[in-house]
This record gives structure tokens, sequence and C-alpha cells, in this order.
């Protein structure tokens, strides 16, 4: 049997994620793949929990010890997502150790580096693809503006997307497939959707780690 792909969404808050990753299940379930649907952080475990209170604001967290917990949350996971792709079921994830990277390295600390980053997350499974989508200031302004939770503010969110550049132009940039999310949500989709079929016919090696 054929393993499942890892497939994971990244972007900016507001590019959209969030409906474009469930209709990518839902249109591949249609079509009879088995596909099972993740999101990080994922707030209902302990440690999501925490993080979920501090993104409202309900608690503060000391830089570095956040930044461990998103991590802890994504690893607390992977025995779940490695028994999916073991058993042939493709998984999608709203947002990944990608995320974890540019918005802690976005808060200017100064031990904080992108490099700094990334070591928890060294030896998660490897995306096959990251669908990237691409939202200009201007379009996910039009979209109502941010909400209530800790990062969603311009100069964060301005810094983020700089960030996210870096890590496109960095050694993990080829897993990344950039789409224009400033169509409407049924173009997107369409793009999204011949992307994700392309790679389910691929044949894949062995699923890869984070090095
Ligand atoms: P979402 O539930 O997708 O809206 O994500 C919540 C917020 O948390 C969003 O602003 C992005 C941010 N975020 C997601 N993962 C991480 C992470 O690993 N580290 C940090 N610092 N922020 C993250
Ligand atoms: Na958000
Ligand atoms: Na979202």
């Amino acid at each position: 049997m054929a393993r499942g792909k890892l497939i994971v969404f990244e972007g900016l808050d507001r590019a959209g994620k969030t409906t474009q990753c469930q209709m990518l299940v839902e249109a591949l379930k249609k079509d009879g793949e088995k596909v099972t649907f993740m999101r990080f952080p994922d707030r209902t475990t302990p440690i999501g929990q925490m993080i979920n209170s501090y993104l409202s604001g309900e608690s503060e967290q000391e830089d570095h010890v956040i930044h461990l917990l998103f991590s802890a949350n994504r690893w607390e996971a992977v025995p779940k997502i490695l028994e999916a792709i073991n058993s042939g079921t493709t998984v999608i994830i709203d947002r990944y150790y990608y995320s974890g990277i540019v918005y802690s390295a976005a808060k200017q600390n100064p031990s904080m580096t992108l490099e700094w980053c990334r070591h928890p997350d060294v030896g998660l499974p490897r995306p096959d693809i990251v669908v990237f989508l691409h939202i200009s200031p201007e379009d996910a302004a039009k979209r109502g503006g941010y909400g209530t939770e800790r990062y969603e503010q311009k100069a964060m969110q301005d810094r983020v997307r700089e960030l996210f550049k870096e890590v496109r132009q960095s050694k993990e940039g080829g897993d990344f497939n950039v789409i224009d999310a400033g169509g409407s949500v049924e173009e997107v989709q369409e793009s999204i959707y011949d992307l994700a079929k392309g790679l389910l016919e691929d044949e894949s090696g062995p699923l890869r780690t984070v090095g």
C-alpha cells in the first residue's frame, strides 16, 4: 500500500487557509481519497489550552517558553500523523513549523533568530508540499481587518510576511508552492486542487524529516 502524503497550508492570518484546507479535504474525500485534517496550534490538548490562553491574552508566557510550547504541540501529534501516513491516509495540516519559526522570530527577541527558532522542530515529519497562500497587505485589509488575538496587528504581520519570504528563499524553500490567494474562493480552490491531485498521483519515496 502506498503511504499517505503530508500537505501543509501556510500563510498569514486572513489568507484563507482554514477555508481552503477544509474545501480540499472535502474535495479529496469526494474523490474517494483517504484524507484527514489537522491544525496547529491544536488547542484541544493541555499544551494547546496553554497556547490558546496565551493567544487570547488571558495569560503571559516568556517568549522562548511559548515557542517551545508551540513546538511541543506539534511533537505531541507526531504519532498520529505517522500512523495516518503509514496507513495510506493523506494528512492535510492548517499551519505547521513554518508558522512556528516566523511568528516567533517576528517578535524580535534578540536571541530568537530564525535559526534558533527552527531547532526544536528538527526531526518532525517533513511535508511533501507546502501550499503557501499569498495575500497582499491590501487584499488582507479588504478582508475586514484582523481579529483580536495576539499577533493580529499590522506591524507583526508585516514582519511575518518578510520572514516567510526568507524561509521561502532558504533550504526548505523548494517545498513551497505559492498560490495567489487574492482570487475568489473557487479560483483559489481550483489551483490548490490541481496541485494536490498531481501530488497524490505521484509515487513517493519515504516520508522525509525536517533537517
Ligand atoms: P490560527 O489558529 O491558525 O489562527 O493560529 C493562531 C495564531 O498563532 C496565528 O497568529 C499564528 C500563530 N502561530 C501558529 N503557530 C505558531 C507557532 O508555532 N509559534 C508562534 N509563535 N506562533 C504561532
Ligand atoms: Na489567526
Ligand atoms: Na485560519
